[in-house]
């Protein structure tokens, strides 16, 4: 038998053995290459940003031509990331929506184990009701409902309403944690209106700093609505002793000073004309929201130019910068809690901006 017999031998019968793997539901590991351990994050989800006049035009004909009745409960058009194979995610832990809700129109009691968060775009005249406590929303407002409570969502006004959804679907499905239930009548009983927002009025405004103490109690915030004018306030304080132009804050609860929600952050960048924040990268997705201003972000060196109404995300790990052309204000909806609840979290700031390689315009 020569040399050249053995391999053949040898490469018959390995090609057996992975075929008796297969039919085994075995899998190698040496034949997966590097995408199972890469050396740091090498996320699926795309760069991409959604201009806002394009969604609020979208939204609108939603209005028009689908209806609540038909089973669907809710009219929401959700940001897909074009990374992520069709799926209706903005980034892999995400889901970031546009809900438009018609004047006297009224969606449905539920709840569910993935949390979510509403921030208001534009409107008034309606509240969302979450575990009896009946929430006005008005532009700005940063409005919770948290993990498993009731909410349903109530125009009473005569003005559509249009604002943003941010929710941890995307994550809660991949470990198959997810319960849904139907509240038995469309609407549950309003105990009192702005309850939360009442209680929590004055100093203890969860409004803290970068920085948080950390402690053991309450899963999320018993505040269930953080008012624009607060915000605003605090946003306006801040910026006048900074140094750089720019003034950040994360919402937190007034009782234990940690995120709102245990899944999903929330956080408030302030920009001066022509300031700049300086690129840092963390683990973990964003979904950013132009809430007033214009301005720039370059993320892993892709450029984005946005204004108000726009909407943008970051990929995990990608470094992420933003420069304000007029006076600007960023809302951000990232995943962090959850990674740091995990002990998955780090952070770094670059020294020099990012090389631009790629302008996605809008
Ligand atoms: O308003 O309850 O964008 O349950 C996605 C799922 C909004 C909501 C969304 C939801 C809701
Ligand atoms: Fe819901």
């Amino acid at each position: 038998m020569s040399a050249a017999d053995v391999q053949v031998t040898e490469g018959a019968e390995l090609s057996a053995f992975y075929r008796n793997l297969a039919a085994a539901e075995l899998q190698p590991l040496w034949t997966q290459g590097r995408s199972l351990q890469p050396f740091e994050p090498a996320p699926a989800t795309r760069v991409h940003l959604w201009s806002g006049a394009a969604v609020r035009e979208l939204a609108v004909e939603s209005g028009r031509l689908i209806g609540l009745d038909g089973g669907g409960d809710r009219r929401v058009l959700s940001l897909a990331n074009p990374g992520l194979g069709g799926q209706p995610y903005a980034t892999s832990t995400l889901w970031a929506a546009v809900q438009y809700l018609g004047p006297r129109e009224s969606a449905p009691a539920h709840r569910h184990s993935q949390a979510a968060l509403r921030f208001v775009l534009e409107g008034s005249g309606t509240w969302t009701t979450v575990d009896g406590d009946a929430c006005d929303m008005e532009p700005g407002d940063l409005v919770l409902t948290p993990a498993w409570t009731w909410h349903d969502h109530t125009n009473g006004g005569d003005q559509p309403m249009m604002w943003f959804d941010g929710l941890d679907m995307p994550l809660v499905n991949m470990l198959d944690a997810q319960f849904f239930e139907r509240y038995a009548a469309d609407r549950q009983p309003v105990s009192g209106h702005n309850l939360s927002a009442a209680a929590y009025e004055g100093d203890a405004d969860g409004l803290a700093d970068l920085a948080r103490p950390p402690s053991d109690e309450e899963s999320f915030s018993p505040l269930f609505v953080y008012r624009w004018e607060r915000t605003d306030r605090e946003l306006a304080g801040r910026l006048a002793v900074s140094a750089s132009g720019a003034a950040e804050l994360d919402f937190v609860s007034p009782l234990t000073g940690r995120a709102v929600l245990p899944t999903l952050g929330c956080h408030m960048t302030r920009l001066a004309a022509a300031a700049a924040t300086a690129p840092r990268r963390k683990v973990g997705s964003s979904v950013y929201v132009a809430w007033a201003g214009e301005g720039r972000s370059v993320i892993d060196g892709t450029e984005l130019t946005w204004r108000a109404g726009d909407f943008f995300c970051s990929p995990s790990w990608a470094y992420v910068e933003h420069h304000a052309v007029a006076p600007s204000d960023l809302f951000e909806l990232s995943d962090r809690p959850a990674l740091e609840a995990l002990h998955l979290f780090r952070q770094e700031t670059a020294g020099s901006p990012q090389v631009i390689h790629r302008r996605l315009g809008r």
